[in-house]
């Protein structure tokens, strides 16, 4: 007589279950390591990081069982409600930025591509497990027990964990071959995770905020571009005055989680410095916006990058940029400044950047 599958299932779990305080523990860590590769993942745009990403989904994957283990073991005290203690709030609540953190990434892992209210999932994601750290913190900190000595025993725990890890794994590849064989639209997703959006020109592509920059329409008119700082001669060009002859194809990928790829044109920013002509010192190229938005390159890598007009063959709409917007390649969209009027070449880079994307449009 073969085993039923729910006992199956059930016994090769407690196979893997570590000792509740190391469950507690491995929660408490793997959740401090997703949000730290979570963030830095959002910096990155090159290939060659995709392990981050890997180990981010694998992670969270892992935290799906180690949190059903808990949750196993605690439920009596959410369900009786005479074991409520004020605390029970505290718990309760981290509890639901958990498993929301958990669904919302899930569901963007496996591929699905739906908008709550307005914002992507993978939003939606980052908004939980933001929400998940200071409350696990403290979560923590009103039953804080450290790990026992007979909780470790090192070979069946490196065991369980690996086990842990490689069911996480094989999970993630597993759904990466359905998507694929099933075609399904997240079959198309980037190592980023961003999934496409199709087609040429300004109607092609959402526009998007870091977090509340939008300005009034600019008056191309009116508008200048300003070109100062380690160079010999500042310049001020109006609109007609640019000479418009950079043209590529760029992908963009924003870390809401679509990229898209599409002919930019307009002017080379090697062309602007060496009209300008540059000073030896000059190490950083600092684009900023009309809303004082801004963010800076290598000068060798800003030499390569677009100050782009248009996109298809539209100019660009005032939403994605106009009159002028960064097209850095290779870099994640947050860094695409938009409605740049000046470009500063500086002797260093510009930390204070990453704060003001974050509070930049705020009154
Ligand atoms: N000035 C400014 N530039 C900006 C932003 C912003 O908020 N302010 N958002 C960035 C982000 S997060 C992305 S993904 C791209 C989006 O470009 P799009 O709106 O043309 O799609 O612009 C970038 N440039
Ligand atoms: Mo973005």
């Amino acid at each position: 007589m073969g085993k039923r599958p729910g006992s199956l299932v059930r016994g090769s779990l407690a196979a893997v279950r570590p000792p509740p305080r190391l469950v507690d523990w491995s929660i408490f860590a793997i959740v401090l390591f997703e949000a730290v590769s979570g963030l830095v993942s959002f910096t990155i745009g090159s290939p060659s990081a995709w392990p981050l990403f890997w180990l981010h989904r694998i992670f969270g994957l892992t935290l799906v069982v180690l949190l059903g283990f808990k949750l196993a073991r605690v439920r009596h005290r959410l369900t009786e409600s005479g074991r409520w203690r004020p605390t029970t709030l505290l718990s309760v609540l981290s509890l639901v930025a958990a498993l929301g953190a958990l669904a919302t990434g899930v569901a963007w892992a496996v591929g699905l591509d739906v908008r709550i209210a307005y914002w992507t999932l993978l939003s939606v994601h980052v908004g939980f497990g933001l929400a998940l750290v200071p409350l696990m913190v403290w979560h923590l900190s009103t039953r804080f027990r450290l790990p026992r000595r007979q909780d470790f025993d090192r070979r069946r725990t490196t065991l369980k964990y690996s086990a842990l890890l490689v069911g996480g794994a094989a999970a993630y590849r597993a759904q990466e071959v359905a998507n694929r064989l099933l075609e399904t639209p997240g079959a198309d997703r980037r190592f980023t995770g961003s999934q496409p959006r199709r087609g040429e020109g300004n109607g092609s592509f959402p526009v998007t905020s870091w977090v509340a920059d939008d300005p009034e329409p600019i008056d191309r008119a009116e508008w200048t571009l300003t070109v100062r700082g380690e160079v010999e001669s500042p310049l001020e060009y109006a609109y007609d005055e640019l000479s418009l002859d950079g043209d590529e194809r760029a992908l963009l990928d924003c870390t809401s989680g679509w990229y898209t790829v599409q002919r930019w044109r307009g002017g080379r920013v090697g062309d602007l410095l060496d009209a300008a002509g540059v000073r030896d010192e000059a190490e950083y190229v600092r684009f900023v916006s009309v809303t004082g938005y801004r963010w800076s390159l290598p000068i060798e890598e800003a030499r390569d990058a677009l100050l782009a007009t248009h996109v298809g063959d539209e100019r660009l709409s005032p939403g994605h940029g106009a009159p002028m917007r960064l097209v850095a390649p290779g870099r994640r969209g947050f860094q695409w400044v938009k409605w740049v009027d000046r470009v500063d070449v500086r002797r260093r880079g510009d930390p204070a950047q990453w704060l003001v994307t974050l509070v930049s449009g705020f009154e």
